[in-house]
């Protein structure tokens, strides 16, 4: 019985999800793409790439009237990034109805603050303050959207399928 239903790209729920320049430094890009990868997430686009400063502040633009906005900047610009697009193949299986990428990456990734991540989250495990916190994830639906058009083009994106999903969904 067909109980679950490949959705048509458009309508998938998608996340950007992005290595931070220390995640980069320190040598953590296949630990923490392993764990998106391991949790059965599709990737869907993927690059390392070197940030302008008018890119990482349209990317922070709610946080420009914070006090660390300055260092943020610097912090994003300062080298390389990992820039993914991680997805949910299958949205409209019962098991999965109402859990979406956006929120379960949120939750891999753990708490802006590293020392109030739990431990097993990506920040839990391998950061230790907010300023270096090695990995971002967007907060919401259309946030995912909006900053997947920011730092991905057009012909970046891979629309493919995994062998693995008849695995992870019954
Ligand atoms: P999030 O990354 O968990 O969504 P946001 O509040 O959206 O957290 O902040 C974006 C990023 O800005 C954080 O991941 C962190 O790198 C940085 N940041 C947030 N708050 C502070 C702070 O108090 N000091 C330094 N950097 C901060
Ligand atoms: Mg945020």
């Amino acid at each position: 019985v067909q109980r679950c239903r490949i959705v048509a790209a458009a309508e998938v729920e998608q996340s950007y999800i992005m290595i931070k320049p220390d995640g980069v430094q320190r040598g953590l890009v296949g630990e923490i793409i392993s764990r998106f990868e391991k949790k059965g997430f599709l990737l869907k686009g993927l690059k390392l790439f070197q940030c302008s400063k008018d890119l990482a502040q349209e990317h922070y633009k709610d946080l420009k009237d914070k006090p660390f906005f300055p260092t943020l900047i610097d912090y994003i610009t300062s080298g390389p990034v990992v820039c993914m697009i991680q997805i949910f193949v299958i949205l409209s299986c019962k098991a999965w109805e109402g859990v979406g990428v956006v929120a379960s990456a949120r939750k891999l990734i753990g708490a802006t603050n590293p020392l109030q991540a739990e431990p097993g989250t990506i920040r839990g495990d391998l950061a230790v303050q907010t300023g270096r916190n090695v990995v971002h994830g967007s907060d919401s639906p259309d946030n995912g959207k909006r900053e997947i058009a920011l730092w991905f083009k057009e012909g970046e994106l891979c629309e493919w399928e995994s062998v693995q999903t008849p695995w992870l969904i019954e």
